[in-house]
């Protein structure tokens, strides 16, 4: 891909200085062409080196954006606050902008290609002005792949460096590998800037970013372009812009999928071993899922993802996922010894960046719902936070971002280009009603349709407003990168073209249901291994259901409820399928299914209709 200007470029700063550089000149002459755009002061190729994390997360500490951790507390390890307009995803400011705007669907913002690359050349015109331009070649999963699946982002943020070499596997590995393949090599361009030149002598704000903000993936160049945002997924390039909104377009061309799944291993206390991936939207209990810690005796999890699977059929005809990223980026707040001890283990051994939590005063972070509360705390706001303050000490979309290989659980297969076979996907929401604890779906067409029609209130991690209810389809929504009707066609595909018996048997999940005083009916957590147990057992032939009009629910009974502290009651109401609650439901599938026209699968239209006639709605 070239930035394609139709004015002649700009010429380059004569003075910008240069380190590093590459012999693939394809890479090394879209790098031109972008510093000649974005005039950067010095160009510098990100090697990965621990001298290199060094010298950037000191220039971090020096510029105010990092505070240094309490070495004891969290080795090598820093405190960062946002701008408090810079602290989401932004779904609205997000586009595909595909040719035809029929391929971004009903779901995504789109605008014409040229005219995008028109409007926002003129943002990056100058952007890095008195900044350093950062190249950072990376591979999302195994650089030994057999197609390693390559990214170059550029960017003019530190920040954004540390963080992706925590996240991705960087540097001059990479590189080496993309100049040893030359022109085979293919690699994702991600164009980042905050969009806030320095002019000369301007001081630095501690966290640059824009008003103006466009995260933005054209997908038929496999291209990103991302401008006006430092925080997450907005501008760590590698994680949802390139390994779920390219890479689901790469995943319809090819058959495969991405998606945006936990991965994890359980093992029984028989020493059976299975792989799960769980779907859930943004905020809604993967990276928990992920790292669970039984509460039934005998059983075991250990992590393999967090928050993304690629899944191929393997020679055998099983389904095999891969998690691409090397870090986690998971929710602070609500994180603690009991919820997910291991994440706790994870953080503590340092290496870590933690943005939008509280700083303590002896130097470590805090959030809510972690132990030891601190009598005095510096909120994310910077403002002094007593446990009396009526404001959050944390932005609920904080997060700490860790290396996975530092996780306790983290399964073996973790550095297996193959991946895992996995045995059963869970679609999951967070609803206060109607949708039951577990529901086992008849078939793959009926968990198609299950993951089709997931709905989940909102949550923090992506800016507007929370606690709304609204369709996410496969808790992709806003990572679909094509219409997803025909995503949803996809999937129908890889099962029609599948052994069946080999197909992951689909369940649909609910930790969130809550009680007439809005108590969440079921304890979640560690408590969601019977869950996990039961799905197990139906895949194994032994655990029993009963048949209801959405599909196969657990018998109270059925669910091991050994140690379990709850109510028979309420477990019967977390299990219960109510077919007025579901009758309600209806309409608003119904709304949903028309936004995608005839690109709607007739087999999706089959199953509500059997929805329809099995709850007797006309
Ligand atoms: P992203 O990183 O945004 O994709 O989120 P995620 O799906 O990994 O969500 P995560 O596991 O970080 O959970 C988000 C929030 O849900 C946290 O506040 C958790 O405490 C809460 N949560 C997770 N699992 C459960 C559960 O089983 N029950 C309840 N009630 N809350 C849960
Ligand atoms: C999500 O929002 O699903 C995340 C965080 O995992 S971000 O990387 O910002 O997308
Ligand atoms: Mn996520």
């Amino acid at each position: 891909m070239t930035i394609e200007s139709t004015e002649p470029a700009k010429a380059e700063n004569p003075n910008t200085e240069r380190v590093g550089g590459t012999t693939h000149a394809g890479l090394q002459q879209w790098v031109d062409e972008v510093a000649a755009l974005t005039t950067p002061d010095r160009i510098e190729w990100v090697t990965g080196s621990d001298a290199e994390w060094t010298r950037l997360t000191d220039k971090l500490v020096e510029a105010g954006t990092f505070v240094r951790l309490n070495d004891e507390k969290k080795p090598n390890s820093f405190y960062a606050a946002s701008d408090p307009t810079d602290v989401a995803r932004v779904e609205d400011r997000t586009f595909i902008c595909s040719v035809d705007e029929k391929d971004a669907g009903p779901t995504n913002n789109w605008m014409d290609p040229n005219e995008m690359k028109t409007l926002m050349r003129d943002l990056y015109q100058g952007c890095m002005k008195g900044r350093t331009m950062y190249v950072i070649p990376f591979v999302m999963g195994h650089l030994n792949a057999e197609n390693p699946m390559f990214g170059v982002e550029i960017t003019d943020s530190e920040y954004v460096v540390v963080s992706m070499r925590v996240m991705a596997r960087c540097g001059v590995n990479v590189l080496r590998r993309i100049e040893e393949l030359g022109e085979a090599a293919n690699y994702v361009p991600a164009l980042h800037s905050l969009g806030a030149p320095l002019e000369p002598g301007q001081q630095d704000v501690k966290w640059p970013c824009s008003d103006t903000k466009y995260i933005v993936q054209f997908p038929e160049e496999r291209a990103i372009w991302s401008y006006g945002s430092g925080y997450g997924g907005n501008a760590l390039l590698g994680k949802k812009c390139y390994s779920l909104r390219i890479a689901s377009v790469m995943a319809r061309d090819e058959g495969w999928l991405a998606e945006h799944m936990l991965i994890l291993k359980l093992t029984s206390p028989e020493q059976q071993t299975y792989y799960v991936a769980a779907a859930f939207p943004s905020a809604c209990g993967k990276t928990n899922l992920a790292m669970l810690k039984p509460t039934i005796p005998g059983w075991k999890v250990e992590t393999l993802g967090d928050d993304i699977a690629w899944m191929r059929f393997g020679e055998d005809g099983r389904l095999y996922a891969v998690n691409p990223e090397f870090g986690f980026f998971g929710v602070a707040p609500g994180t603690n010894e009991k919820t997910n001890p291991y994440a706790m283990e994870t953080i503590a051994k340092g290496n870590s960046v933690f943005t939008n939590v509280a700083l303590t005063d002896d130097g470590d972070i805090w959030w809510e719902g972690m132990e030891n509360t601190p009598a005095h705390a510096t909120s994310w706001k910077g403002q002094d936070w007593t446990p009396d303050s009526e404001e959050l000490s944390s932005h609920p979309n904080s997060r700490y971002c860790t290396p996975i290989e530092q996780c306790p659980i983290l399964a073996d297969e973790y550095n297996d280009p193959k991946g895992v076979p996995i045995s059963a996907i869970f679609f999951g929401g967070r609803r206060a009603s109607t949708v039951p604890l577990v529901t086992e779906s008849r078939d793959w067409v009926h968990g198609t349709f299950m993951g089709a029609t997931l709905s989940s209130e909102t949550t923090a991690a992506a800016t507007g407003q929370v606690g709304v209810v609204r369709r996410d389809p496969m808790a992709m929504l806003p990572f679909i990168g094509y219409n997803a009707g025909d995503y949803f066609q996809h999937w129908i595909n890889l099962g029609k073209d599948a052994d069946a018996h080999k197909l992951p048997k689909i369940f649909y999940v609910n930790w969130f249901r809550r009680d007439a005083d809005g108590k969440f009916v079921w304890p979640g957590f560690g408590e969601n291994s019977r869950v996990l147990k039961w799905a197990i057992e139906r895949i194994e032939g032994k655990a029993a259901a009963v048949e209801t009009p959405i599909g196969h629910v657990p018998t109270p009974e059925a669910i091991d409820t050994d140690g379990l502290d709850m109510d028979p009651a309420e477990l019967a109401k977390a299990l219960h399928v109510d077919v007025d609650e579901w009758k309600a439901e209806i309409p608003h599938i119904e709304e949903w299914f028309a936004k995608f026209g005839d690109n709607l699968p007739t087999q999706l239209r089959v199953e509500l209709d059997g929805l329809k006639a099995r709850l007797g709605v006309q």
